[in-house]
């Protein structure tokens, strides 16, 4: 892509209206726009690190054996009436009329209606187990949005739902679950602490959120530091089954404010680590609560009416962008991981006026395009230092910098984002650098 005919508003100051690092950023870097509170409109650069974040998360569901679907982001109250939520979810629910005068519902989530599709759909224990799951924006009507995408009212959830015969088969699901959980975040760069957690409005007996580490972090976290000993290498490689769900799952780690409510504490206190964290995800397993109340059965092999066990899984789509800067920055903007990147390439053309520096610009920028490498072309006409500065501020992982002096030498100048460390090299050099990194 040419920044000249991008569309990339950045902004030299940081912004009033946010507080926290990762709202300045993504302000700043032409992410996002506030349209109303907590209600943003994604611009170019965000919506590609939005898709590729939705893209590693729906592998992960894949990976896992959920299926895909797509339900609307309007439900109808009375699926809510049925499972008794209706009146139970309060204020945050946005509720209005339509034409005809029924009332309707902007999606906080969709237990009540994945729960009515499958009662419609499935007879037999034959078909189960089952886990659907969408990627679908949510409206939930915070009290206080803030920080951005972090706490949004408008939000990209990605939300799966399991249906197993018994408690056993759904506790496999679960685990399946907390193991795309671990893969996906590992994936991202991130490293996500399984929490165990109360169920809230969900309901329901067991449940993790997955908490990022960063000090801006919403929520305060106690873990045993044997949790540390866990590195991003084993999470991404984590397999269902594999000994390190157990170790996950046994190793203590609560919020603030479970953690108050354990009398004796299983963790030597030189053993307690306390961080701050940022909630990405969240598991439930509920059992029958919404297919009892709602009436969703199965036959079972001898005849008999049986009630699904359910989970739901939910991920943070939006509020990951965030959360990701939140743990990837330094003072001059954000450090994606490669894997969730705008572009992989930063190309910056320090001489437009320089015929030479332009046409190796050009030709370099068509043989990235060639080799499939997302590319970021700064062919403006504008000074080095704000080139490289937009490039520092957006994020991309490697900069590329052809000047007339480099020209002669017959060499380009090449900047890691993360390290800073630059280096001299000829063209093919940098090819076969970046295509291999690709491999
Ligand atoms: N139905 C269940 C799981 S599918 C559910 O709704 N869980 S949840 O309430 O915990 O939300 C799932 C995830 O959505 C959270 O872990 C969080 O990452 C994200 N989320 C929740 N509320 C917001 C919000 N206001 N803004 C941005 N992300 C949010």
């Amino acid at each position: 892509m040419r920044l000249s005919r991008y569309f990339l508003p950045v902004l030299k100051e940081d912004p009033s209206e946010a507080q926290i690092v990762s709202h300045k950023l993504m302000l700043r870097a032409g992410m996002i726009r506030q349209q109303a509170a907590g209600i943003y409109a994604w611009l170019p650069l965000g919506l590609k690190v939005l898709r590729n974040i939705e893209r590693i998360v729906r592998e992960e569901q894949n990976r896992a054996g959920a299926i895909e679907v797509l339900m609307p982001t309007i439900q109808s109250a009375d699926l809510w009436r049925e499972s008794g939520r209706y009146d139970a979810y309060g204020p945050e629910m946005l509720r209005f009329l339509d034409r005809h005068e029924r009332e309707m519902l902007y999606g906080p989530t969709n237990e009540e209606m994945i729960t009515a599709i499958f009662r419609d759909n499935v007879r037999s224990y034959r078909d189960l187990p089952k886990n659907l799951y969408h990627i679908q924006w949510k409206f939930r009507d915070e009290t206080r949005p803030r920080f951005g995408v972090m706490r949004g009212r408008e939000f990209l959830m990605k939300d799966a739902y399991s249906f197993d015969l018994d408690a056993e088969a759904a506790k496999k699901s679960y685990d399946a679950m907390f193991v795309a959980y671990l893969r996906t975040f590992a994936r991202l760069g991130m490293v996500a602490v399984p929490v165990r957690a109360p169920t809230g409005p969900i309901g329901g007996n067991l449940s993790h959120e997955f908490h990022i580490l960063a000090d801006t972090g919403e929520s305060e976290v106690f873990y045993d530091a044997a949790l540390e000993q866990i590195g991003l290498a084993e999470m991404e490689a984590a397999t269902p089954g594999s000994a390190v769900v157990d170790r996950l799952q046994s190793i203590y780690a609560m919020e603030q404010e479970e953690h108050e409510k354990v009398t004796d504490c299983p963790v030597p206190a030189d053993q307690l680590r306390k961080r701050r964290g940022i909630e990405v995800g969240h598991i439930f397993y509920f059992g029958t609560k919404y297919t009892q109340a709602m009436g969703c059965t199965v036959q079972g092999p001898d005849g008999q009416v049986l009630y699904p066990e359910m989970g739901s899984y939910g991920i943070g789509v939006s509020r990951l962008v965030g959360g990701i800067i939140e743990a990837s920055h330094d003072a001059s903007g954000i450090i994606w991981p490669d894997a969730v990147a705008p572009f992989q390439v930063g190309l910056i053309n320090l001489r437009v006026d320089d015929a030479k520096c332009a046409d190796a610009a050009d030709e370099l920028f068509a043989r990235l395009n060639l080799a499939g490498i997302d590319t970021l072309y700064d062919d403006r006409d504008e000074r080095g230092g704000a080139k490289f500065a937009t490039m520092d501020l957006i994020g991309v992982p490697t900069h590329v910098t052809i000047g007339p002096k480099g020209l002669d030498k017959g060499v380009v100048e090449v900047k890691d984002r993360k390290t800073g460390a630059k280096e001299e090299m000829s063209v093919e050099a940098l090819m076969n650098k970046l295509t291999a990194r690709r491999a």
